[in-house]
């Protein structure tokens, strides 16, 4: 009879390990991405687009970075700064405003702005080919988010650096 029994006890005691495994991976922590999501997220930086760099207007305009609202309200962003590793400093427009889940481009050089793209203003490009750091910053200056990255492609992030192709940063 007992040894009836042992391939039932066999698998109760498989089950019961399943069930602690997956009641471990319920309680795990969120994914290194999610757990840097902020209200107002940097989601890339476009830093060294396709072809020569020339130093000109229309080609500054190519290179980017991109934020996102992927909060619930809409953002006011009056104040807020991205700066680069540099002296390099953006100062968002009094009343640029980000709804909820839009993204908002700003281009390195000089254009007219838009409700979803709007223009360093500088003669010159902003992001450095071969690595840089974004930062974000509130209006108050506190620290959002801070994206370094390498030049040339990179397919894992790091704990210093984020994952990258050769155009694209991805924070
Ligand atoms: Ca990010
Ligand atoms: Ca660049």
């Amino acid at each position: 009879m007992s040894l009836a029994l042992a391939p039932r006890a066999r698998f109760l005691v498989a089950l019961l390990a399943a069930v602690l495994v997956a009641s471990l991976l319920a309680i795990a922590p969120p994914a290194a991405d999610a757990a840097v999501k902020k209200p107002l997220d940097i989601v890339k930086v476009y830093y060294d687009p396709p072809g020569k760099d020339h130093s000109k207007n229309s080609d500054y305009t190519k290179e980017y970075i991109q934020v996102k609202n992927t909060g619930k309200k809409t953002l006011t962003l009056t104040g807020y700064t991205i700066r680069d590793n540099g002296p390099q400093k953006f100062t968002f427009p009094k009343g640029t405003k980000l709804k909820p889940g839009k993204t908002l481009t700003l281009r390195s050089g000089k254009g007219k702005s838009s409700s979803s793209t709007l223009y360093w203003g500088k003669s010159s490009y902003i992001w450095n080919n071969t690595g840089d750091t974004a930062r974000l910053y509130s209006n108050k200056g506190k620290l959002l988010e801070s994206c370094a990255y390498k030049g040339g492609t990179h397919k894992k992030a790091t704990k210093k650096s984020v994952r990258t192709t050769t155009t694209t940063a991805f924070c």
